[in-house]
């Protein structure tokens, strides 16, 4: 038996709407980013559908950028599947779910509000919230604080109103910082009493790479990307200041997709290297956690030509926005080399880096790396000193039904128990204040990636395929009875 985790530790699980809840034109909800994305697998990639003005149909990559002519629309096109539409239909089971949240014993709940559920058109020309929205979210609330589970709201993951992106390009428009606002101003006082703890954006980060999910931005420039980036950050401080306005006692953090990138070797080239790919992930914590823009992204801003715009008070906003917390992912891993020769790529949670040889990788390719959860959770907390939150860690593997039901998913518990064992040595030997751990896809879910089913990292099986057919009826797996074993001895018996 280990030492553990403090009573108050928040145990949980984490999802996302646009990967869990379906019901996507229900309950007057408007369309999304994520609305307009096909179902993909791990060689072929997801596609963004959409219409020239000239009426010719395309398709790209989601993960590549895209640069359209004025008048483009983003639509659904016959022939194609959208997984997140009807997702794991959370929407319509609801109330089963959170009942075997309950019987695992969470204390909490990490799930994201679909804004266009609140506001259809992201409150462009949307006079009033969607009552049928709000109330959607009122009935959730309710029945975790029934249960005695705490609410964790993401606010905006990974999916933008459309009718933002065929107005102005959404995020790379300023228009979007004052919507987003009103958005959170109406969930923070709709909700001031059910929910504590809040994250502005999911893996902001990811906007280093992808205008589409993070900020629902069509473009391949690096320039626009980063303004989309600044708008978030201002759009993040003001949510930060006005949430503590309508109640102070709100926690509201910030949420990056953590890299730990590792050199190759000892060549202080490696090293550099390393820190470079690294400084991609801190810069976004830079601001939100310090309040400024970091030298090193100041002068690779000059370097390349970028130019941010600001209007004055962006900096006061900033310094004055900085969040409670810093919630993060961690699935893996990075190796970085100054050597071209050196060239042996792994897959990735949406950064790629090489192989690292002493690591096991996932079916999807994905480098298993406990031990550097505590490193990251030691660089973590020693570079910002406040509080950090895991919420998001898993496998995402192939699961087996066998005759008789069970499924015995040993992998997975192997996976997590690694994990929460270097977790419980980073808070009791190192010394870092951790508030909790939500594992990722606690119930079944779409793949953000790759947009599969079968990417399973759940301790609860949805009966739902990748050609779209299945009953939604739930299952536990063995990693159910597991967790809920941790969770009732505060992570003392992992065995
Ligand atoms: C993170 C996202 C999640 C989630 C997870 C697993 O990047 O915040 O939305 O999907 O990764 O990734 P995947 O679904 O691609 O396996």
């Amino acid at each position: 038996m280990g030492k553990g985790f403090p009573k108050d530790f928040l145990w949980g699980g984490a999802t996302a709407a646009n990967q869990f809840e379906g019901g996507w034109n229900e309950g007057g909800k408007g369309m999304s980013t994520d609305d307009v994305v096909t179902n993909g697998t791990n060689t072929t990639p997801r596609l963004l559908t959409y219409t020239l003005p000239d009426g010719t149909h395309k398709q790209t990559p989601m993960f590549f950028g895209l640069d359209v002519p004025e008048g483009t629309v983003f639509d659904c096109q016959e022939g194609y599947l959208y997984p997140n539409h009807e997702a794991s239909d959370f929407y319509h089971h609801y109330k089963e779910d959170i009942a075997l949240m309950a019987e695992m014993g969470f204390k909490c709940f990490r799930l994201s509000i679909a804004w266009t559920r609140i506001f259809p058109n992201g409150g462009l020309n949307d006079e009033e919230p969607n009552e049928a929205g709000l109330a959607f979210y009122d009935d959730v609330f309710d029945e975790l604080i029934k249960h005695g589970i705490e609410p964790v709201v993401t606010i905006s993951h990974y999916e933008t109103p459309l009718a933002l992106t065929h107005a102005f390009n959404a995020w790379a428009d300023r228009r979007t910082v004052d919507l987003f606002v009103k958005y959170c101003e109406t969930i923070f006082k709709r909700y001031r009493t059910k929910v504590k703890y809040w994250m502005t954006f999911n893996e902001i980060n990811c906007i280093d790479m992808n205008g589409w999910m993070p900020a629902g931005v069509a473009t391949t420039s690096k320039q626009v990307r980063m303004q989309a980036a600044h708008h978030q950050f201002v759009a993040s401080a003001k949510a930060v200041v006005l949430g503590h306005k309508i109640n102070s006692d709100f926690k509201i953090g910030c949420m990056l997709a953590y890299s730990l990138t590792y050199a190759n070797t000892c060549n202080p080239d490696d090293v550099i290297e390393a820190w470079k790919k690294s400084s991609g992930n801190y810069f976004f914590t830079d601001v939100q956690c310090r309040g400024y823009y970091p030298n090193y992204k100041l002068k690779e801003f000059e370097r390349e030509g970028i130019v941010i715009e600001k209007e004055p008070n962006d900096d006061e906003w900033l310094a004055k926005g900085t969040v409670d917390y810093l919630a993060f992912s961690y699935y893996m891993s990075n190796v970085a080399s100054a050597d071209p020769a050196v060239q042996e790529k792994a897959k990735g949670n949406l950064f790629t880096g090489l192989k690292n040889p002493y690591l096991k990788a996932s079916d999807w390719g994905w480098q298993i790396d406990p031990v550097g959860l505590r490193v990251a959770l030691d660089y973590l907390y020693d570079r910002y000193q406040i509080p950090l939150f895991v919420v998001e860690n898993g496998l995402g593997a192939v699961d087996k039904v066998e005759e008789d039901g069970s499924i015995n998913d040993d992998y997975r518990i192997d996976y997590l128990r690694d994990h929460i064992r270097e977790m419980e040595k980073a808070v009791n030997e190192d010394g870092v204040e951790l508030m909790g751990y939500t594992p990722w896809g606690c119930i079944d879910l779409v793949s953000a990636s790759t947009g599969e089913m079968k990417k399973r990292y759940g301790f609860v099986y949805v009966e739902k395929y990748d050609d779209g057919t299945g009953d939604y009826s739930r299952k536990k797996k063995k990693s159910f009875d597991w967790y809920k074993k941790v969770i009732a001895t505060d992570g003392q018996d992992l065995d």
